[in-house]
């Protein structure tokens, strides 16, 4: 049994995301609970039993699995059938765990610090910044039309949803902007749109 808490418009949107990508919306018990917005909206929400009250968290059978990457991980190794992730074995398996891992431990804080407009010595020294982000993702754009090769596959749904959300974030580099297009052109990025805006609470 598989339960994923779910607030509309949020980090919790790219496993709605990745859930119809695999075709399994279905199979998947979506409770929706709110979360603190910025605007002031919203509130923490006793129905959900992440530890921190956040989203997205993933449940199966009785087990908590947290973390956007950790959660696309696991459900990527749990439904191979559309090769959204790589499986043990396969030879870029490693490339895909990177990438999932860089978005936690380096893009969304390098994000979110630039966003605030923050900046020390350490963060510098740990994370690099914003034009090492986007050169990373560049020379891998410059080569191959997704991260993973020729096909879209989840670590771009990840590595993409920054983008998605502060479309302001985006980089003027012309791979960059077309490799958003191209994953932004698939259905399942107007389906969780509509599927956002059906949820929200009013
Ligand atoms: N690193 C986490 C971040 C999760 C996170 O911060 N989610 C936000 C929603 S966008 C949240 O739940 N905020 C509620 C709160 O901070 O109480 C992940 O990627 O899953």
């Amino acid at each position: 049994m598989l339960t994923l808490y779910h607030a509309p418009q949020s980090r919790s949107s790219r496993i709605i995301r990745l859930l119809m990508e695999l075709g399994i919306l279905d199979q998947v018990d979506i409770r929706i609970v709110t979360i603190p917005r910025h605007d002031g909206s919203g509130g923490a929400d006793p129905a959900n039993p992440h530890p921190e009250g956040k989203v997205p968290l993933l449940v199966h059978d009785g087990v908590e699995i947290w973390e956007s990457n950790a959660i696309i991980l696991y459900l990527t190794d749990l439904f191979p059938a559309q090769g959204l992730g790589r499986s043990v074995g396969e030879p870029d398996r490693g490339t895909y765990l990177s990438w999932l891992a860089w978005y936690g431990d380096v893009v969304e804080p390098v994000i979110v610090l630039d966003a605030a407009g923050l900046s020390h010595p350490y963060l510098d020294a740990t994370f690099r910044g914003v034009p090492e982000v986007v050169a990373r993702l560049s020379a891998q754009l410059e080569k191959t039309p997704y991260l993973l090769g020729s096909q879209f596959s989840a670590a771009d749904l990840l590595l993409v949803s920054p983008y998605v959300w502060f479309p302001q974030a985006t980089p003027d580099v012309p791979v960059i902007k077309d490799w958003i297009a191209r994953c932004q052109a698939r259905p399942s990025a107007q389906q969780v749109m509509e599927f956002d805006q059906v949820h929200m609470p009013a």
